[in-house]
């Protein structure tokens, strides 16, 4: 399992508060003298919140597999009945995450205030898979799964004081950190929205990690930031995770430098990505300051409907987004096919991207959450299970409607509203998942397409995709500009192309 050597140094059930003075790097004074023994090593001790039986004990002495907290679960050692809180419980990924957390034994607690509802509500969209209301979903969590989820409905920049008292009382040993709005078209609409996204975003996840730092320091943060914020480098340069790996070197002017452990470029393309950036700066820094311990997920465009909670009931479903500013491509693709409009492909549609399913996404969190960051560690997984380009996926999404749906699917090339490299070299490092975490990818692309054309075929679905068919053609431009893009071409459909859809290569 990836993480039986993780050590109590790692779990969230740590009570290191006043025991270790972490500026000096070293035991404080305090609790040297009250253990001091015969040995004089200088190694660190701790208490244990769940077993306070124990006293004092040296941390790194006791394996999560020799600990009988932790138990062998299907990802890895899990800490019994661990309490994660989730920011953002009522979101696309917040929700099926409480689900699938619930029913692997994990005590789930939530906050959310309904702001993506509110978002999508004002353009004017909504999420084409219906969603119950949060008491409904509650209920049905209960009922179908046997999960009791403790919710709160709080805005986590606006009502700091409750958020502090809510996380007070749960005392969680993970929060999971999915309380954004997570659109770049909204964020670039006009100086309101972006705004609004930016003070969402940043200062909700500063507030968070001031609150962590005043009551629950030993909690991991596992915060959502996006492969976005690397932006596209023309010159080719890897997208590493985060940090420059150890023999990264710099040369100028003939002289060079190491560049091992600094963070990465950042090149955010819109105001949405800037917030990400921001926010990587803020949980950064704080795990400097304070020792606090995060993972920043640098997640990859996510698709599809498909977990077997979401699936259980139909008040379980998570919504699903495919309007220009809430969709994201493989899921509004299929929308697109559904309602007979050629798939939009913007530009030239050379864009690549790293993509992961829904599924898989939640097996990534799943293994991080479960092997807690050290304290004071900030770390950066990039959370991709295969790299395509946006051309490769119109073709995939084109083959499977035409083939095994008989739908008429077109493909167009339309104006491009964002400020993007349409075309450019891509080079994702995805290695820390798969090596350190023990993920691979258990969803076939193919597959969960299919399920989205199963789910979208239904005539409720078909229904409110169709009635909510104006909003999936952007009028929004990032120069500002309010007008409808126009097409540039419809493509050739070329059958040849790959579906198993793991090569970086573009088509066409
Ligand atoms: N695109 C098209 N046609 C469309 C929609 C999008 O060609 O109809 C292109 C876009 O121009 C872009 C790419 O497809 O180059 C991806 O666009 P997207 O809307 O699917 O995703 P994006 O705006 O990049 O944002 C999404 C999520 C965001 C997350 C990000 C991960 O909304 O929360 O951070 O994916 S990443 O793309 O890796 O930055």
């Amino acid at each position: 399992m990836h993480n039986s050597k993780c050590t109590c140094w790692n779990c969230p059930a740590i009570d290191l508060a006043g025991k270790v003075d972490f500026r000096a790097c070293g035991q404080s004074i305090e609790h040297f003298d009250k253990i001091s023994d015969s040995t004089e090593e200088t190694h660190i001790m701790a208490e244990c919140k769940r077993r306070p039986e124990m006293g004092l004990f040296d941390p790194m002495g006791i394996t999560f597999e020799e600990c009988p907290q932790w138990q062998k679960g299907p990802y890895g050692y899990m800490l019994k009945n661990m309490r994660v809180m989730i920011l953002g419980i009522d979101g696309y990924l917040g929700w099926t995450l409480a689900l699938w957390l619930g029913k692997l034994g994990c005590n789930i607690s939530g906050v959310d205030n309904y702001n993506r509802r509110d978002w999508v509500k004002e353009r004017g969209a909504h999420t084409v898979v219906p969603i119950a209301r949060m008491n409904d979903r509650l209920h049905a969590a209960k009922e179908v799964l046997g999960i009791d989820i403790n919710f709160r409905q709080i805005d986590i920049y606006r009502e700091r004081d409750r958020l502090k008292e809510f996380i007070d009382e749960v005392k969680p040993e993970s929060i999971i950190h999915y309380a954004e709005c997570p659109s770049a078209p909204f964020s670039m609409i006009d100086v309101e929205h972006a705004i609004d996204v930016q003070k969402n975003n940043v200062l909700g996840t500063l507030a968070t990690l001031f609150t962590m730092h005043d009551i629950v320091p030993e909690t991991s943060m596992v915060k959502l930031g996006t492969m976005g914020e690397y932006g596209t480098p023309l010159t080719g340069r890897p997208l590493f995770e985060g940090l420059f790996p150890a023999d990264a070197v710099l040369q100028w002017n003939n002289r060079e430098w190491s560049l091992g452990g600094e963070i990465v470029p950042h090149d955010p393309p819109s105001f949405y990505h800037v917030s990400k950036v921001q926010d990587t700066f803020n949980v950064y820094e704080a795990c400097k300051y304070w020792w606090l311990r995060s993972y920043d997920i640098m997640q990859g465009v996510v698709f599809g409907v498909h977990t077997d909670q979401v699936a259980a009931d139909p008040r379980l479903r998570t919504r699903l987004d495919v309007d220009e500013w809430f969709g994201t491509i493989i899921n509004r693709f299929v929308a697109q096919a559904v309602l007979g409009i050629p798939l939009t492909l913007y530009g030239l549609g050379k864009q690549i991207r790293g993509f992961i399913a829904l599924r898989d996404a939640m097996e990534c969190m799943t293994r991080l959450i479960c092997s807690p960051p050290e304290p004071g560690q900030y770390s950066v997984v990039n959370q991709v299970s295969g790299i395509y380009s946006v051309r490769q996926l119109a073709y995939i999404v084109a083959k499977i409607g035409r083939k095994q749906y008989n739908l008429p699917v077109e493909i167009q090339r339309v104006e491009n509203p964002r400020v993007e490299a349409d075309e450019h070299p891509f080079e994702a490092l995805y290695e820390k998942l798969p090596k350190n975490y023990g993920f691979k990818p258990k969803v076939h692309m193919k597959e969960e397409i299919g399920r989205m054309f199963e789910l979208f075929l239904t005539p409720e679905v078909k229904t409110r995709i169709r009635e909510r068919k104006h909003v999936i053609i952007p009028k929004t431009w990032w120069s500002g500009v309010k007008k409808e893009v126009q097409r540039l071409e419809l493509l050739e459909l070329k059958d040849e192309i790959d579906d198993q859809g793991r090569l970086c290569k573009v088509n066409g």
